[in-house]
């Protein structure tokens, strides 16, 4: 049986301080399902208490290549805390991150209550607006290696998220090209589509996981429904940008040096 508290505090104060620990399964047993998640809200809880907000959920693992790459038949989510927002062309501080990557992806903000088992139309009619999103994750476990249980408990790798233009939520999301940019160079290119087919069935998927865990998705919380590429690690980069169509574009600076 994991000791959930102490597995918590370890991923809160690596978070904190930007300290990379060796993945828990194999060095203290595996972790099910359940208590990976334990550990992820505990170690949230670890953030509450310093006064961070739940703002969202992040959905992980939304492709077929990283589903068949982990062996998946489901996605996993994380908690999006207020301490994780970066305004759209804002600087983050690079030392608050140990090695960080990025990901190209679409968010969608809710307007109504969603969770459990809910129908696409049911998804699409609690959507508030639509908007093109970088996330930013970064594994607190060295050398970014993990199994499924450690990744979970790690709140999905989430560090940070940026969203652009809030668009009407009738905006098709289904299939937009996108270009992610580090620096200078295309990183990444992809199409939303990539997500689960259509990045609404992440959102169905994130009702029925966060659900699944007791958490009612509420209303004017952002849910970041997935990547559409592989995420590009950012290194010592200054700029990250994406262009996503008819999304418009969004990115953000990164400012100092590596912890
Ligand atoms: O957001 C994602 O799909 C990433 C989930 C966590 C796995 C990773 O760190 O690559
Ligand atoms: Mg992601």
């Amino acid at each position: 049986m994991a000791d959930i508290a102490a597995i918590a505090a370890k991923l809160d104060e690596a978070a904190l301080g930007a300290r990379a620990i060796p993945q828990i399964t194999g060095q203290e047993g595996e972790l099910s399902l359940a208590e990976a998640y334990d550990i992820q809200r505990a170690a949230i809880d670890h953030r509450i208490a310093r006064g961070a907000a739940l703002v969202g959920v992040k959905m992980g693992f939304t492709s077929e290549a990283k589903m068949v790459q982990m062996g998946l038949k489901d996605q996993i989510w994380g908690r999006l805390t207020s301490d994780m927002v970066v305004p759209n062309g804002g600087a983050i501080d690079r030392a608050r991150f140990i090695h960080p990557r990025v990901e190209p992806e679409v968010a969608v903000r809710l307007k109504a209550p969603l969770s459990g088992e809910v129908t696409r139309e049911e998804a699409f009619a609690a959507v508030d607006a639509v908007a093109a999103a970088l996330e930013i994750i970064d594994s607190r476990y060295l050398n970014f290696r993990f199994a499924l249980g450690d990744v979970i408990a790690d709140n999905a790798s989430s560090s940070a998220f940026v969203t652009g233009p809030w668009l009407a939520a009738d905006t098709d999301i289904s299939d937009v090209a996108m270009t992610m940019r580090v620096d200078d160079g295309i990183a990444e290119t992809g199409t939303s589509a990539a997500i689960l087919g259509d990045p609404i069935r992440s959102l169905v998927a994130a009702a029925r996981l966060a659900g699944s865990a007791g958490l009612v998705l509420q209303p004017g919380w952002t849910i970041m429904l997935g990547g559409a590429t592989a995420a590009a690690a950012i290194g010592a980069a200054r700029t990250v940008s994406l262009d996503a169509g008819h999304l418009g574009r969004v990115g953000f600076t990164i400012e100092g040096g590596a912890a």
